[in-house]
C-alpha cells in the first residue's frame, strides 16, 4: 500500500474508535464529552477519508448508519414507516441551492412552510381509534425504543384524540429551559452529573426505565409530522399541522406558509433573536415543501427526504476579557473554578460567568487570568468557554494554577488518581459545613421551608449553629437578632424545623449527604432497611443485595457510618427528636396532583388492585370516587371489561356537554399514581 494510504487507513481507524465512543457517551450514557461541532469535524474528517478512498470503508463504519443504538432494557420498535433525517443548511446560499432543486426537479411554483427547529429529541407516537398505543424513540430510524411509559407521563401528549383516528403523528419530545434549570440545580445539590443542555436532559428522561422519573422531568411534545392515517385525504403538510392541532397534539403555532424563498429568509431572520425568549431551545428553521403531492414528486435519499432542510443558526459566540479565575468548595468538598469575564449578550441574555470544571481542562484550553476569550452558551443555556485568543496576549496575562489548599479553609486539597476534581478534605472545612447545611435544609432533602442560604450564613457567622442537629436546638431568642428578621419570620422557621422533625427516613438519608447516595438511593435503603439502626449496622454484602445498590455506593454508606463524627450527629439528631424510621408511603403533597380536587368514577376490572385499594389511594392524594358518570365526573378510570359507565363517560364527551372529561386506562392510572408519587408494583405501566 502506498504510504499515503497507509496513513489514511490508520487515521481511519483511530476516527472511528474516537466516533464510536462519542457516540456512546452521547446516545448511551446521554453524557457526551465533546460538543456537537466537534463530533461533525471528525465525522465530517471520516466521511471526506472514506470518499477518497472508497475501498476502506467498511459496512461498520459509523457513517453507515444514522443514528445510535437503543439502550439495553426497551423494547425494540420497527418503524414501519422509516423515521428519516433532515438536510442540513447551514447559509443562505445553501437555502436558495435548495430551493434551485426544488423548482427544478419539479418545474412548477411551490409553497414552503417554515417551523422553528426545536432542539429534543423526535419521537413517534401511535393512535388506535384515537388512543394512544405507542410511544417509540427516533433510533437509527429503522429501529427505535418502545417508550409508551414514558411518553404517556408527557403532560401535553394526548392520551385519546378528540376523534377516533388510526395513525402515527411524529415531533420532538423537549424539557423547557424552566425544568432543565431546575433539574439541573437539584442534580448539583445532590452532587449528580449534570445535563450539558435541555436535548440530553430530555433524551435521559425518556430512556428512565422508571416511568416516575420520567413523569418528574416536565417535558413536552410539539407534533409536526403526520407519518401514516387512516381515511383521512390531506393535501398539504400545513392542512395536516392543522388537522393534528384539531385532534388535540400540540402543534406549535409559530409556522409560517411561505410563497418564496426570500419569504423563507425573512421568516428565518425574523425569529433570529426572538427565539431566546421562547420557553423551550430552538436551533434552527426546518423548511418543509407544503404539498403533499410535490413532496412525493422529489421523494427521499436513503437518508433524508429532498423536500425539507433544517436551517441552523449559527451557535452564537462572543468575545471578552477573562478577569479572574474563583474557586468554590461545594458540599463534597469539590473545588470547582469559574471563569469571571466582562459582561456579554449572548442568545438572549447577559453573562458573567461560566464554570471552568476542573484544573485540566483550564491547561488543555491555556486559559489565562487577562486573556481575550470565546464565549458561548452549550444548548443555549449554559454559558462556556471555548477557547482563550493566544493572539491578543501582552504578556501580562497569568496561568492559572489550582493552589494546593483550601480556599475556604487553608487544609491541603487532595486529587484522586482516577478523579479530575481537587478536594478539601478536611470535615470541618467551612465552605462544606454550610454547603452540606443548605442542602440538609432543601425541599428534595428535610425540606425545611424558609431556611435558605440567606439565613443557613448567618447562622453559621454567628456561631448560632455547626451543624444540622444545633438546627434542632435554636430557640426564637436566638434568631431575632438576625439581620431582617422579625417575629412572625422567626416563628415560621421554627415551625419548619420543627415540621421536619416527622419527615419519613429517606429525607433525613438523603439530608446527610453521604457520597453516591442521591434522593432515589436514599428512597430504596429506607424502605429496605426501615430504621436508621439497622442501615447503620448494614455491611457492604447486605448492601450490594439491594438491585439498586451497587459496591461504590455500598462502600460510601459503610464508610460514612464508620466515622466517629456522622456516628455523633446521628445520636444528637436523633436526641433532638428527628425522626429515623421510614413511614412507608411517604405522605404526598396533594397540591398539583392530577388528582387533587377531581371527582373519580372506577369502572371494569383494575388488574393490580381491588376497587377499595384504588379509592383509598386516590383520597390520598386529594381527589374524591363518585358511583356513577355525570357532568360532574372529571375522570374516568376504566379497567377490562368496562360497560355502561364508560359508554356514558364517552357520550359525554362527543356530544359536548362535558368535552374535558378524561378517560384513563389502567396504564394511566398507574402512570398518574407514580408520577403523584405514590409506589405501585413495576409489573405494570
Ligand atoms: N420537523 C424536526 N424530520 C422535522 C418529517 C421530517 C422532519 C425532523 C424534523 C423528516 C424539529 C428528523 C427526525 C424525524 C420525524 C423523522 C421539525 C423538526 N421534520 N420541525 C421532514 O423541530 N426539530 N427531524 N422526525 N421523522
Amino acid at each position: 500500500m502506498a504510504d499515503a494510504k497507509q496513513e489514511a487507513a490508520r487515521r481511519i481507524e483511530e476516527l472511528r474508535r474516537d466516533i464510536e465512543y462519542h457516540n456512546r457517551r452521547y446516545y448511551v450514557l446521554d453524557d457526551p464529552a465533546i460538543s456537537d461541532a466537534e463530533y461533525d469535524a471528525l465525522m465530517q474528517e471520516l466521511m471526506a477519508l472514506e470518499a477518497q478512498y472508497p475501498d476502506l470503508v467498511t459496512p461498520d463504519s459509523p457513517t453507515q448508519r444514522v443514528g445510535g443504538e437503543p439502550a439495553a432494557g426497551f423494547a425494540k420498535v420497527r418503524h414501519e414507516i422509516p423515521m428519516l433525517s433532515l438536510a442540513n443548511a447551514y447559509s443562505v446560499e445553501d437555502l436558495r441551492e435548495f430551493d434551485r432543486r426544488v423548482r427544478d426537479a419539479l418545474g412548477d411554483e411551490v409553497r414552503y412552510v417554515c417551523e422553528l427547529k426545536i432542539d429534543g429529541l423526535a419521537v413517534s407516537l401511535r393512535y388506535e381509534n384515537g388512543l394512544l398505543v405507542r410511544g417509540a424513540t427516533r433510533g437509527d430510524g429503522e429501529m427505535g425504543e418502545d417508550i409508551t411509559a414514558n411518553i404517556r407521563t408527557i403532560r401535553n401528549v394526548p392520551l385519546r384524540l378528540s376523534q377516533p383516528v388510526t395513525g402515527e403523528f411524529r415531533g420532538e419530545a423537549y424539557m423547557p429551559k424552566t425544568a432543565f434549570a431546575a433539574l439541573n440545580a437539584q442534580r448539583e445539590a445532590a452532587g449528580e452529573p449534570l445535563f450539558a443542555n435541555p436535548r440530553n436532559a430530555a433524551a435521559g428522561s425518556l430512556r428512565q426505565l422508571d416511568p416516575r422519573i420520567a413523569a418528574s422531568r416536565r417535558l413536552a411534545v410539539w407534533i409536526y409530522n403526520v407519518a401514516q392515517a387512516d381515511g383521512v385525504q390531506l393535501g398539504s403538510h400545513s392542512e395536516a399541522l392543522r388537522w393534528a392541532a384539531e385532534l388535540g397534539l400540540p402543534v406549535n403555532p409559530e409556522y409560517r406558509v411561505c410563497d418564496r424563498i426570500d419569504e423563507v429568509m425573512a421568516y428565518i431572520e425574523s425569529w433570529a433573536e426572538r427565539r431566546h425568549e421562547l420557553p423551550y431551545a430552538t436551533d434552527g428553521m426546518v423548511i418543509k415543501v407544503d404539498s403533499l403531492a410535490q413532496q412525493q414528486r422529489l421523494g427521499a435519499t436513503a437518508k433524508s427526504p429532498r423536500w425539507a432542510i433544517a436551517y441552523k443558526y449559527a451557535a452564537e459566540e462572543a468575545e471578552t476579557v477573562l478577569r479572574d479565575i474563583e474557586l468554590s468548595v461545594g458540599r463534597t468538598g469539590a473545588v470547582t473554578p469559574t471563569a469571571v469575564f466582562d459582561p456579554v449578550f449572548l442568545a438572549g441574555t447577559t453573562v458573567t460567568r461560566a464554570s471552568l470544571h476542573n484544573e485540566d481542562l483550564i491547561r488543555e484550553k491555556d486559559i489565562r487570568i487577562g486573556d481575550t476569550i470565546v464565549v458561548r452558551k452549550a444548548g443555549d443555556i449554559i454559558p462556556e468557554v471555548v477557547r482563550s485568543l493566544p493572539e491578543y496576549r501582552k504578556g501580562e496575562e497569568q496561568p492559572f494554577s489550582m493552589p494546593r489548599e483550601c480556599p475556604a479553609c487553608g487544609a491541603p486539597l487532595e486529587r484522586l488518581p482516577d478523579e479530575a476534581v481537587w478536594r478539601c478534605v478536611n470535615p470541618r472545612c467551612p465552605a462544606q459545613i454550610r454547603e452540606g447545611l443548605i442542602h440538609f435544609c432543601s425541599r428534595d432533602a428535610m425540606n425545611i421551608e424558609g431556611l435558605g442560604e440567606q439565613w443557613i450564613g448567618q447562622l453559621l457567622d454567628q456561631g448560632l449553629v455547626r451543624d444540622a442537629a444545633d438546627l434542632y436546638r435554636l430557640r426564637k431568642e436566638d434568631l431575632l437578632p438576625l439581620e431582617r428578621m422579625g417575629d412572625k419570620l422567626a416563628q415560621n422557621l421554627l415551625d419548619a424545623i420543627e415540621r421536619s422533625k416527622e419527615n419519613s427516613l429517606e429525607r433525613l438519608l438523603f439530608g446527610l449527604g453521604i457520597r453516591h447516595v442521591g434522593e432515589k438511593a436514599a428512597r430504596i435503603l429506607a424502605r429496605s432497611f426501615g430504621t436508621m439502626d439497622r442501615l447503620m449496622e448494614a455491611r457492604v454484602e447486605e448492601l450490594t443485595a439491594i438491585r439498586e445498590i451497587g459496591p461504590k455506593m455500598a462502600d460510601s454508606i459503610v464508610r460514612f457510618f464508620q466515622n466517629p463524627g456522622a456516628r455523633a450527629l446521628i445520636e444528637r439528631l436523633r436526641e433532638a427528636g428527628v425522626n429515623m424510621r421510614y413511614l412507608g408511603q411517604e405522605t404526598v403533597a396533594t397540591e398539583g396532583s392530577p388528582f387533587a380536587g377531581r371527582t373519580f368514577v372506577l369502572t371494569g376490572t383494575l388488574a393490580q388492585f381491588d376497587r377499595k385499594t384504588a379509592s383509598g389511594m386516590i383520597e390520598r392524594l386529594g381527589g374524591q370516587v363518585a358511583g356513577s358518570v355525570s357532568r360532574n365526573t372529571d375522570v374516568v378510570v376504566a379497567g377490562e371489561k368496562a360497560g355502561s359507565k364508560l359508554a356514558k363517560a364517552q357520550q359525554l364527551i362527543s356530544s359536548g356537554q362535558k368535552p374535558d372529561l378524561q378517560i384513563w386506562d389502567e396504564a394511566t392510572f398507574l402512570a398518574q399514581l407514580r408520577s403523584a408519587g405514590i409506589d405501585v408494583p413495576e409489573t405494570l405501566v
